[in-house]
């Protein structure tokens, strides 16, 4: 065994200084279903440093010594309560100019207040998102830590909980090799705690998991219901009212869990009338209730079906970004979004590349927009890597548990553009099989390369799918469109596919010849040769172009991109349409 020298100082000397943070990771297991749920919102201004150095993991910042053995005072590099404060949520690389490009720690820390309400009352710290990895620790103890930059989780802090307290969580963004995504990505790598940061307080024994919604091939008459519970109590019973339906059921739980069926005819949702109803679910003194759509979406031969009737995807694809608020964006934001989207005549959106805020799919369930809903495995992450692939399945689950009753969420990607590999192939077999284990009652799909040399559809992982999604930039990064004619042409999918990208960039205002790159008359001859081609094309079903409005991106360095990818139908602060807006926007109108 190695020993260490007399004089080695383990905080300057210590590179292991992480191994005693391992070993503790948040995952969805943890996760509590909170939709309608009272919580303690824990927003607002929050100290903030910056932490290159990562000096508050090596010096052991929370546990907040201030002497040492003897009583002396010590030098302290940090003072929590006097550092400058940013906003919870938002995105470190706004708050200040200098932090713009930051890719590395950040701390929060605030302190807070907590009054216990009764003795048997548990309490969880839910942190809606914290791009990319998140250390949590509370009261000087660590409690854990998560990877993936968009989803939630959830710590139980019951015991850790004080009148008075102290958080500090250290927001970690690095770009690397093995996470998901890698460090190669086109959109901009946004660090910090930039969803709500909340408390929810439960019963002893509260309800885990819920799940209800319309059960598939049942003639839209029964509801499927799952459900688990958490505490001493395990075989209790719990009890689910919709009001509005007239319905009143109880069922018996067995060591936690519950799965019934029940029959009952609602009016279904569609984005026409996207009807929802209160629905409420009772164990013990723990309930929840939330707003739920009820509809069927279904794949047969190559046709998409919502409700039993044949549909088309008419879509948009969409970052979740504004000018102002980064990822962060607000709810009015989405709300415009969705209105733009709508105005396009869109009856669905992609949500690229990573699950956006669950904001957005309840807006969507309010709103009438079908959605697709996908996880950051995106070019050629470390496909061999199995840890890479637990951290993707992992942000796959979380998204799934969060957003499994939104009645807007019809799809799942497992992820976008992949390269045919053999590691790929068995890695993203995988996440189709845990994400049709999860939830069988949506398709998954993924947007797949089609084989730019034979130009045919013929991506292996296609046959795992229920819908094959195609990214196709003829006429933009490929400038010889007659390929999009022989790649139709040369393939003859069994199931439906949709178009999930195509695009071109141009910006807003710039005017002069259609061939003319980046200028707005370029796009729209692109667009209208596009959309001429696919029209024809009976097994596409969907489309959602790339993308609504342009978006960050350090890649995009000529002056006409100016670190903007320019391929939106919109300039980035969604105030000027470009000329393919409106070619889009006909299309839609007419197509059948
Ligand atoms: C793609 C990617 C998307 C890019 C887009 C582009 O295929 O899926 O993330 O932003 O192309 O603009 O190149």
């Amino acid at each position: 065994m190695q020993t260490k020298p007399k004089n080695f100082d383990a905080v300057i000397h210590n590179e292991a200084y992480l191994d005693r943070y391992a070993g503790q990771p948040i995952t969805h297991e943890s996760m509590v279903s909170d939709a309608g749920r009272q919580t303690e919102l824990l927003s607002g201004q929050w100290n903030f440093t910056v932490d290159q150095y990562d000096m508050a993991l090596r010096s052991d910042w929370h546990l907040e010594e201030t002497v040492d053995q003897s009583g002396r005072p010590l030098p302290l590099d940090y003072d929590f309560d006097r550092w400058e404060t940013v906003a919870v949520p938002s995105c470190w690389n706004l708050a200040r100019r200098e932090y713009f490009y930051y890719e590395s720690s950040g701390i929060y820390t605030r302190t807070f207040g907590y009054e216990k309400q009764n003795q048997d009352q548990r309490v969880f710290l839910k942190i809606g998102a914290a791009a990319y990895h998140a250390k949590v620790f509370l009261n000087k103890k660590f409690l854990g830590s998560h990877d993936g930059a968009s989803t939630p989780f959830y710590i139980e802090v019951t015991d850790t909980l004080e009148a008075g307290n102290r958080i500090m969580v250290n927001v970690e963004n690095r770009r690397q090799p093995d996470r998901v995504p890698m460090h190669n990505t086109d959109w901009f790598n946004y660090g910090g705690l930039y969803r709500d940061v909340e408390l929810i307080r439960v019963s002893a024994t509260y309800i885990k998991e819920f799940y209800c919604q319309l059960k598939k091939g049942s003639g839209f008459a029964t509801m499927e219901l799952r459900a688990s519970v958490d505490g001493i109590d395990q075989n209790g019973q719990g009890t689910l009212e919709i009001e509005e339906l007239g319905l009143r059921q109880t069922v018996t739980f067995q060591d936690g869990e519950v799965s019934a069926e029940i029959m009952v005819k609602p009016e279904l949702w569609r984005p026409e009338n996207p009807k929802l109803y209160q629905v409420k679910f009772t164990y013990g003194n723990d309930s929840l209730e939330e707003a739920i759509g009820f509809r069927e979406f279904a794949v047969k031969g190559t046709d998409v079906y919502l409700n039993g009737e044949k549909i088309l995807l008419k879509g948009i694809a969409c970052h979740e970004e504004s000018v102002l608020n980064g990822k962060a964006i607000t709810e009015e934001e989405i709300i415009e979004n969705f209105k733009l989207a709508k105005e396009l005549n869109c009856n669905y959106l992609r949500l690229a590349h990573y699950p956006h805020t669950e904001k957005a799919a309840q807006i969507a369930d309010r709103m009438g927009l079908m959605l697709w809903e996908e996880i950051p495995v995106y070019w050629s992450i470390a496909f061999e890597n199995e840890s890479t692939y637990r951290d993707a399945e992992n942000q796959l689950l979380e998204m799934i548990k969060r957003d499994r009753n939104r009645a807007s969420v019809v799809i799942w990607s497992v992820g976008n553009e992949n390269a045919d590999t053999e590691a790929r192939y068995t890695f993203m077999k995988r996440l189709v099989d845990t994400a049709r284990q999860a939830d069988n009652s949506r398709a998954i799909s993924a947007a797949c390369l089609n084989d730019k040399i034979d130009l045919i559809i013929n991506d292996r992982l296609a046959q795992h799918l229920d819908i094959i999604g195609i990214n196709q930039y003829y006429g933009w990064y490929d400038p010889d469109f007659s390929k999009l004619e022989k790649l139709f042409a040369n393939s003859s999918p069994d199931k439906p596919v949709l178009i999930t990208e195509f695009g071109g960039g141009a910006r807003a205002g710039h005017r002069g010849g259609v061939d003319e790159y980046f200028t707005e008359d370029n796009q729209r001859a692109l667009y209208q040769k596009q959309v001429e081609t696919m029209g024809r094309i009976p097994y596409i079903k969907g489309i959602s172009p790339w993308i609504l409005y342009d978006f960050r991106c350090p890649r995009r360095t000529n002056p006409q991109q100016a670190h903007y990818n320019r391929k939106g139908l919109l300039n980035e602060d969604k105030t000027l349409y470009k000329e393919a807006f409106y070619v889009m926007r006909d299309f839609y109108q007419q197509w059948q």
